[in-house]
């Protein structure tokens, strides 16, 4: 698919990968996403994320989606649930949470959810979902057993299953608003011992972090809070991480 191959060139050229995360339930007015994602896209973000676990209807998500065409760069679906699809997007993480205790969150929601992805020709990218240290709202709602921010070894052993079973992307979250991100060194053993393209998101706030994680193998970024709370700041972290590109 045309998203995958996108985001596949800048893995090859070695460019870290930001993602902009929306988060519907957030959004207040049409009018203030409009100059948030320009300046977003000014600064070089790689993609826009949308989604969030509370409070999404399609609508919201439609609404959002259409203010977003204006940017020239893909606009991927972070689903919580079913209800998140919509043929506005060019592409959706396609996910599955890993360390859920729950089926439906491993398998179920991603049967209900296929064929209607490929009826309205949404590009699915391969994605395992495996949700790290505080969890946020996610954990909560995945039913997840989160993996300790100290045990990279088990991180590992997620990270070969998802790419001994094809899957393309394994995202490493702490969960939204966390007060501490994945750490560097859980990053660096995985992407040691495993092939598979880390995502990296939840607790982001600074670009020295960012840069840490992208150091430490990470090959996207996704921030969310920082963007409602200081665009100023996730301007600085999209910079921080083209600077890590041109220099090395
Ligand atoms: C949440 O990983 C994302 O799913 C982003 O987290 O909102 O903390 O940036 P933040």
């Amino acid at each position: 698919g045309k998203t995958a191959k996108y985001l596949q060139k800048l893995i090859d050229e070695g460019q870290p990968i930001h993602f902009s995360l929306i988060d519907p339930d957030k959004v207040k007015d049409i009018q203030s996403l409009s100059k948030v994602a320009s300046s977003l896209f000014k600064a070089g973000t790689s993609a826009f994320l949308i989604g969030g676990t509370l409070g999404v209807s399609k609508e919201k998500l439609d609404s959002i989606l259409s203010v977003l065409q204006d940017f020239s760069v893909p606009k991927i679906i972070f689903p919580s649930n079913i209800n998140l699809i919509s043929e506005k997007a060019d592409a959706i993480l396609f996910m599955s949470l890993l360390n859920s205790d729950d089926l439906y969150y491993v398998i179920g929601a991603q049967v209900s959810a296929s064929i209607i992805v490929k009826t309205i020709g949404l590009e699915p990218i391969p994605t395992g979902y495996l949700i790290v240290g505080h969890g946020g709202t996610a954990a909560h709602i995945g039913r997840a057993r989160v993996v300790p921010y100290d045990n990279p070894e088990l991180a590992v052993a997620y990270a070969l299953a998802a790419e001994y079973m094809g899957m393309e992307y394994l995202y490493l979250e702490a969960g939204s608003g966390a007060p501490d991100t994945v750490r560097p060194e859980m990053v660096k053993f995985v992407s040691k011992y495993s092939e598979i393209n880390l995502i990296v998101g939840g607790g982001i706030r600074t670009p020295e972090r960012a840069v840490e994680l992208v150091k430490a193998g990470a090959k996207a970024l996704v921030t969310g809070n920082v963007i409602e709370t200081d665009i100023e700041r996730a301007i600085k972290i999209i910079e921080a991480m083209q600077r890590v590109y041109r220099i090395e």
